[in-house]
Formats: structure tokens, C-alpha cells, sequence
């Protein structure tokens, strides 16, 4: 005899699970003139040091991938604004370089790694894709679409077992959102409820693939629903509504209630790496998005809107193109390491 097993009601027509508690719908960060001018002054650095990064690449100094993060500024930038330093982590994939400057570490040190060079922040050896700063509890860049998110997932439990309250911030893009560990991981995060923030970074494209042509469920905030993690969709071209995003979704996991998903809407303006015919779109799509949508205009509309002038803004600028000038110069001209350095500080062996 086999049991008999009660019939299931049909569900069809009803959400999939009803009345469930939801992180509160997000308002925009409400900014001093302070904090407008840095979020400024962070995404003019990233955009910056970006450009220059693109031109190095060109001109022969830059090995492998390179991977730029223009456009999406917003995001790194809002996002790390409310991490609490001390405690939090953050990883993410190749596209890495704004992550980084968002913490304000050391655009030379940055750039240095970029060219290879022993005073790089992973000494040379990381380069544009594994860039790593433990002591900013930044876990890198990654080169394998996806495997950051189960990484991510090991950290926040790390997080969790020693209770240091922190929480892991995981980025990934669009096509990540497709890979099968992604959902293994969503799956443990939130049966062990620990403490990670899932940051979709929709820029729309994976590489030559436009986000609709590759996904059954585009609306990427709702890929957790099945495991019970609430989703919310964000503006990731307005750093106040990044800023905003992540406010309620730390308050809902350092309450303890498990992970939440962040999908941020946001548009790449470069080719997918330094090697993109970016036959995919039309020039006009993405100047649509320049002219429409620039996080970093966004802010300077706000900044002028309280007395701020084009002439103060220049003075910024220009001492923002001094950095990233600096950084250049620096990261051509530091040495690369040494011969005898090529198998150390690869592989951390603890048995
Ligand atoms: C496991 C794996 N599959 C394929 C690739 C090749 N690849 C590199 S980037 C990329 C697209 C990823 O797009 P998305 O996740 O949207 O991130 P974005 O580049 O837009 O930031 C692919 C398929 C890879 N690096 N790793
Ligand atoms: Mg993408």
C-alpha cells in the first residue's frame, strides 16, 4: 500500500508564497552636500581611472583581460558607502577595478597592478582579474563567471560561525545569474540564514548576449523566490537609490532574517572586455543611456541644484585626472617582480 498523500491545491494563480515578511521597500538615500560631493568625487575617479586603464591597455601595458566598470559607478560606489569597514566583506567577478577604488584604496597601487608590477596590491601577480586587499576584507576578483557567488556564500557563513556580525556583499553580473552554483548557494544561504547581500549587477549584456535573449526570468530579483530570499530591483544608475537599497537590505540581514537579493539595473558603455566589436547594440542605444541615464551627471544635476558651481567642479576634476595621471606614471614606471618571485605568495598551504 502506498500512503496516500493529501492533494495539492492548485496554485497556479497565486504568488508563489503569500504574506511572507519582505525587506521594506527602499527609499533614496537622503544626502548632505558632503556625501553628495564624495559619491561624486568616488565614481569621477572610478570613471577616470577607467579611461586611463583603456588607454594603457592600448598601448601595449596592460597583459590578458581587462574588464572596465564605466558606467556602472553607481553601484560600487552607493553599495560600499554603508558597509560598516571593520566588519564586512565584499567579492566579486573580473569586472573589479571600481570595486576596489569604492574603498579608496590607492588608485597606484591599483593601476600598478594592472601593469604587472611588484607594487601592485596583489604584487603583479593578480593582475586587472584577481585583485585582492585582505585588509579591506576584499576577496577578489574572480575570473570564473559565477564561482564568486559560492565563494561569497562561504564567507558570509564564515561571518556566521565566528559571529563577528559581519555580512558578505557578493556581486555578479546577469550572466552569472544563469550558472547552476549560484542556486546551490542561494539554496544553503538561506537555509542557514547567513548574513549575504546577492548583488545581480544587470548591465544588460553578457558579453555579446543581451540579458532577455539568455534568461527565461529576466526580472532578476525574483530569481530567489523559490528559495524563499526576497528580492528587490534598484536604479543602480542613481548612487542615492544604490545607497537606499543597501540600507534596507543590511538592516535585514544583520537582523538575522538571512539573505536578500540586490538587482541592480545599471549599462556598461565599453565592449564587454578591451576586445568587444560591440556588434550587438547600436551606438545610439548606448548614447541613449549616456545621455539619459549617467550616474555621474545624475549627481552633478543634484550638486549644482545646491550651489554647487562649474568651476568648483572643475577644480575637483582636475584633481582627479592628477590621481589617475599619477597612478599611470607610477604604474609604468615601478618595477615588475623579480625573476625569483614567480612561485611565491601563489598558493597559501595549511594542513
Ligand atoms: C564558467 C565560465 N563560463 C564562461 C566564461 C566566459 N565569460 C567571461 S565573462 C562572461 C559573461 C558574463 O556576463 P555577466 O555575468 O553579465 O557579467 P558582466 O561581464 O556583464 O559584468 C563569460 C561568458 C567564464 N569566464 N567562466
Ligand atoms: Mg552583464
Amino acid at each position: 500500500m502506498f500512503p496516500t498523500v493529501a492533494k495539492a491545491p492548485s496554485r497556479t494563480s497565486e504568488p508563489p508564497i503569500p504574506n511572507r515578511e519582505r525587506p521594506a521597500e527602499p527609499q533614496p538615500f537622503q544626502a548632505t552636500k558632503e556625501q553628495l560631493l564624495d559619491f561624486y568625487k568616488q565614481m569621477l575617479l572610478i570613471r577616470r581611472f577607467e579611461e586611463k586603464a583603456g588607454q594603457l591597455y592600448g598601448l601595449g601595458l596592460i597583459g590578458g583581460f581587462c574588464h572596465l566598470y564605466i558606467g556602472q559607478e553607481a553601484v560600487a560606489v552607493g553599495l560600499q558607502s554603508a558597509l560598516d569597514g571593520d566588519k564586512d566583506s565584499v567579492i566579486t567577478g573580473y569586472r573589479d577595478h571600481g570595486h576596489m577604488l569604492a574603498y579608496g584604496i590607492d588608485p597606484k597601487v591599483i593601476m600598478a597592478e594592472l601593469t604587472g608590477r611588484a607594487a601592485g596590491i596583489s604584487k603583479g601577480k593578480g593582475g586587472s582579474m584577481h585583485m585582492f586587499s585582505t585588509e579591506h576584507k576584499f576577496y577578489g576578483g574572480h575570473g570564473i563567471v559565477g564561482a564568486q557567488v559560492s565563494l561569497g556564500t562561504g564567507l558570509a557563513f564564515g561571518h556566521k560561525y565566528s559571529n563577528d556580525g559581519g555580512v558578505c556583499l557578493a556581486y555578479f553580473g546577469d550572466g552569472a545569474a544563469n550558472q547552476g552554483q549560484v542556486y546551490e548557494s542561494f539554496n544553503m544561504a538561506e537555509l542557514w540564514k547567513l548574513p549575504i547581500i546577492f548583488v545581480i549587477e544587470n548591465n544588460q549584456y553578457a558579453m555579446g548576449t543581451a540579458v532577455n535573449r539568455a534568461s527565461s526570468e529576466d526580472q532578476l530579483y525574483r530569481r530567489g523566490e523559490s528559495f524563499r530570499i526576497p528580492g528587490i530591483q534598484v536604479d543602480g544608475m542613481d548612487v542615492l537609490a544604490c545607497r537606499g537599497a543597501a540600507e534596507e537590505a543590511l538592516a535585514w540581514v544583520r537582523a538575522g532574517k538571512g539573505p536578500v537579493i540586490l538587482e541592480m539595473k545599471t549599462y556598461r558603455y565599453r565592449g564587454h572586455s578591451m576586445s568587444d566589436p560591440a556588434k550587438y547594440r547600436s551606438r545610439e542605444e548606448v548614447q541613449g543611456v549616456r545621455d539619459k541615464s549617467d550616474p555621474i551627471d545624475h549627481v552633478k544635476r543634484l550638486l549644482e541644484e545646491q550651489g554647487v558651481t562649474e568651476a568648483d567642479l572643475k577644480v575637483l576634476e582636475q584633481d582627479i585626472r592628477k590621481q589617475v595621471n599619477e597612478a599611470a606614471d607610477f604604474a609604468e614606471q615601478t618595477p615588475e617582480p623579480d625573476v625569483a618571485e614567480l612561485y611565491t605568495e601563489v598558493l597559501v598551504e595549511r594542513y
